[in-house]
């Protein structure tokens, strides 16, 4: 294993590379635990005229068995080979063949770094440092090489041998019971987009004929007898490809697409050039087994591997510090995508849900970085919603601030001028000031600050001089080594809404034009002055989360409501609702830490009550109006001195007051909601069914016998996975007899399929009673889990320390204890798994002093430990720090 090492790396020394490697041939002769490897690299010198360069191979854990150059073996005296590097100190300064034979343990391999063994199933994820562990190589992605891939194992055991490209040539290894495939990739690729898997697969083939008239095959490989629950996961991805031509013009270039599902893996799916290996979470999928909410994520993991083809392979990213450049600009494309598909209002709502749960409060804690980060210890605790979904809303913001034609003739531009190269976050958004002849040096502000700007808006209507003043004011807090920060530019969609939700024109009283209803704010504070507001208006501002920004607003508790029944954005109607929650959920967090009576706010639930009864609304919207913000987003935005049970009992209070001031319209809409027919998992039937089980779920938060047993019987007689599992995870809130009866009954319908046992694992991990870290504990030892499996621990554990806040953040520090305890026997075998938990602790800072103490202590636990991972290190090291 690695260990700790000190290895700052700064995006100011970046440096090209001294050698480029044209072509690598790599021969895997597949074996459980010795697969020798042999790579054949065509290497030449970067650039004339340089001093000569050493050549220096990246390794991690690696074994040399032999090294020739140009068909010479190499005497000893000319390399040193050490497990994480290869030294050349006096290579020919030219072209030469370099050929290495590795040997490497695929069963061994925990990390699922490398080659490794999912079940019976070889393969590999070699992003971001992986291909290091396989063969030695310049293992950064600005080295871009053509690929030819031999693999070879026993016919038996590996029937199915794929890797990226087209496949050259197939056959049996005479005299042996082996065979073999040779793969070749004609596209120059990074290293991190290098895959190969051997097993015994089944397989589900469709067709695509592209936009110019190709064919490209399509083929999705699962453990034998899964096919059928793969077709959804096709579906999507003939959608996706479809998607991306007319969208953004964009075809597939391979004569074959391939998506490998596999048990083991680190995170969700992984974009290898022609060969996409997929955790299996999300790719199988029926009726009986995924909830509407797997069909979804399904949906939007597939088309974002399909979308990375261009954003991320064709271009790729210079350095790891251009993370965000494939991430960010994919998770824009993959939400887009998504939009399309299902319903524009409540996918943006969902997303910017998401956004403040993860990005939000990492921002506000020592984990804080920006969207390109300038410093880095550990890459692999990069992949963070920072440079994924905030990423996302950088590239969201240049649409807004461009409009949508210029900003598709600045990503046109971005395919034509970079395609094939390793780019920076710089020449992509300089396509976007080309095409528009826009200066966008201070939008450069969004990806180099980290924090969440906070704007203060501040209006007042002049009735006598029939205007509107608009005060914005912005401040950006401090985070970790960024103590002040510069203005940014943050594009405000703003309405001023009239009587019956009429917007108003914008009319500038300097005459300048409010363009698509966009306010550009570029100062820390600016004035707006609107003329010709014939009538008191209530600002509805940010429309759409046009940025992603903290806002305030001098918004009356009349004014909310009226934006909750009449704004013209269903985000913002959507927001008045969330605005109005929050305040008083804040107040009650108060209340309840003070032991003073919570206040009760009737208009509140008058505007819920309102939105339920509007026969105008989609049904996915209502259901997310209905919806409170969570306990993570609440803590937040108190920011210090949090109690998690005060915050806990604010919104369960909330909740069981909706639940009983709507009892009878959620009665009504629970009955007229059910479903006939089979189940489809489209959004407007899963939409449907969101909002039923929102109805379900609010009764059943008053825990009067009634809605338990609505509960309990749709539990028994639902036909689909989201109905049995929403009147479960309702009941699971609940302590009494039918919870119990139900898990029981779940885990014994359902204990021979890992991933419906994961929501089982991850229901009890929730419960927010004092007996669940006992629970938790004692699944640790349940059959059914494995702490060598991801999705195990993330169902479990992961789901403990982040979904449970409560009980997570026990007052005795006992939730800590046990995190710490998980951590560190995890860490020696997969440390990005450890660290992913180990961030749990992030928010410590914010919590009341005696959780506080306890949450250190057991940060700092973890710190002194011996021989931590570079991965958990970093975490510790960073959440610790003192700025
Ligand atoms: N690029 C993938 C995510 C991914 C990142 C790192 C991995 O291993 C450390 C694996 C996958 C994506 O964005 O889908
Ligand atoms: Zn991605």
């Amino acid at each position: 294993m690695r260990t700790e090492e000190a290895r700052p790396v700064r995006l100011k020394d970046y440096r090209p590379p001294d050698w480029l490697v044209e072509t690598v041939e790599l021969d895997v002769s597949l074996d459980s635990t010795a697969t020798p490897v042999r790579a054949a690299l065509t290497l030449r010198p970067n650039g004339s005229g340089a001093a000569p360069a050493p050549l220096v191979l990246d390794g991690d854990a690696l074994n040399l068995r032999a090294l020739k150059l140009d068909g010479a073996a190499l005497p000893p005296e000319q390399f040193v080979a050490t497990p994480d590097r290869l030294t050349i100190a006096q290579p020919p300064q030219r072209r030469f063949r370099l050929e290495i034979e590795t040997v490497v343990d695929p069963s061994a391999n925990t990390q699922l770094s490398g080659l490794y063994r999912s079940g019976a199933i070889y393969c590999t994820q070699c992003e971001a440092e992986g291909f290091r562990r396989i063969t030695y190589f310049p293992d950064r992605p600005d080295v871009m090489a053509v690929y030819t891939t031999r693999i070879e194992a026993e016919k038996a055991e590996a029937p199915v041998l794929l890797a990226n490209g087209n496949l050259v040539r197939s056959g049996d290894v005479p005299g042996t019971t082996r065979h073999f495939a040779v793969w070749h990739d004609p596209f120059p690729k990074p290293s991190y987009l290098f895959a190969l898997v051997g097993g015994n697969l089944a397989c589900v083939e469709d067709r695509f004929r592209t936009m110019s008239g190709r064919e490209v095959t399509l083929r999705i490989y699962v453990e034998q007898g899964k096919e059928r629950r793969c077709l959804y996961a096709m579906d999507a991805l003939k959608r996706a490809m479809r998607w991306d031509e007319t969208a953004f013009g964009r075809e597939y270039d391979l004569d074959i697409f391939m998506i490998v599902a596999v048990s083991d893996f680190n995170m969700g799916a992984m974009e290898n050039k022609g060969l996409n290996i997929f955790n299996d979470k999300y790719i199988l999928a029926s009726s009986e087994t995924a909830t509407d909410t797997d069909f979804e994520r399904i949906e939007a993991v597939v088309a974002h591997e399909y979308f990375h083809n261009w954003t991320g392979n064709r271009i790729t990213c210079r350095d790891w510090f251009q993370l965000c450049l494939k991430e960010g600009l994919t998770v824009f494309r993959d939400q887009e995508f998504s939009a399309d598909q299902r319903s524009r209002a409540v996918e943006r709502i969902g997303d910017v849900r998401g956004l403040r749960t993860h990005q939000f409060v990492e921002d506000a804690g020592p984990l804080a970085h920006p969207v390109r980060p300038a410093v880095y210890h550990e890459i692999n605790n990069f992949y963070t919603a920072t440079v994924y979904e905030k990423g996302a809303e950088l590239v969201r913001m240049l649409r807004v601030l461009l409009g949508a034609e210029n900003f598709r003739k600045g990503m046109d531009l971005y395919f034509s001028r970079h395609d094939g190269q390793a780019a920076t976050v710089e020449q992509f958004v300089q396509c976007f000031a080309d095409v528009s002849s826009t200066d966008l040096t201070q939008f450069m502000l969004w990806y180099s600050q980290a924090g969440t700007p906070e704007v203060v808006a501040t209006g007042s209507y002049d009735a006598r001089a029939k205007s509107y003043r608009l005060e914005l004011a912005q401040s950006i807090p401090p985070t970790p080594g960024q103590p002040s920060k510069q203005p940014m530019v943050v594009p405000l969609a703003v309405s001023l809404v009239g009587r019956e939700g009429r917007d108003l024109p914008l009319k500038l009283d300097d005459g300048r034009t409010v363009e698509r209803g966009v306010l550009t704010l570029t100062k820390s504070v600016e004035t707006f002055v609107f003329a010709d507001v014939a009538e008191q208006p209530v600002a509805s501002l940010n429309r759409g989360f046009s940025a992603p920004i903290k806002l305030s607003a001098n918004l009356s508790a009349d004014d909310l409501r009226f934006l909750a029944a009449h704004d013209a954005d269903p985000f913002n109607r959507w927001q008045a609702l969330q605005t109005l929650a929050t305040r008083l959920l804040l107040d009650n967090t108060a209340a309840s830490r003070a032991s003073r009576p919570a206040r009760h706010d009737p208009g509140l639930l008058d505007a819920l009550g309102a939105t339920l009864a509007d026969g105008a609304l989609e049904p996915a919207f209502v259901a997310l109006a209905l919806t409170l913000p969570g306990e993570a987003e609440i803590a937040r935005e108190i920011g210090h001195d949090v109690d998690p049970d005060a915050v806990f009992a604010a919104r369960a209070a909330l909740r069981a007051a909706v639940g009983e001031y709507l009892a009878g319209p959620l009665f009504d809409h629970y009955r007229r909601l059910s479903e006939s027919g089979p189940y489809r998992p489209d959004a407007a039937s899963a939409g449907r069914r969101m909002l039923r089980n929102t109805c379900l779920d609010l009764l059943v938060a008053t825990q009067q016998p009634e809605a338990i047993s609505l509960a309990a019987r749709q539990y028994q007689a639902a036909d689909n996975m989201t109905d049995r599992m929403a009147a479960l995870s309702a009941l699971s809130l609940c302590d009494v007899p039918e919870r119990a009866a139900a898990l029981d009954d779940f885990y014994a319908r359902y204990a021979d399929d890992p991933l419906i046992v994961d929501k089982w694992l991850t229901l009890q991990a929730t419960v927010p009673e004092p007996a669940t870290l006992d629970r938790v504990r004692a699944l640790t030892s349940h059959r059914a889990f494995s702490f060598a499996n991801p999705n195990r621990v993330r169902a479990l554990i992961h789901a403990f320390a982040l979904a449970n806040q409560k009980e997570f953040n026990r007052a005795d520090g006992a939730g800590y204890d046990f995190i710490v305890e998980t951590v560190l026997a995890l860490d020696p075998k997969n440390p990005q798994l450890a660290a992913r938990l180990v961030s749990a602790l992030k928010n410590w800072r914010m919590l009341e002093p005696v959780r506080r103490e306890r949450a250190e202590a057991a940060l700092r636990r973890v710190a002194t430990a011996p021989s931590l991972s570079p991965d958990v290190g970093d975490i510790v090291r960073r959440a610790l720090a003192k700025d």
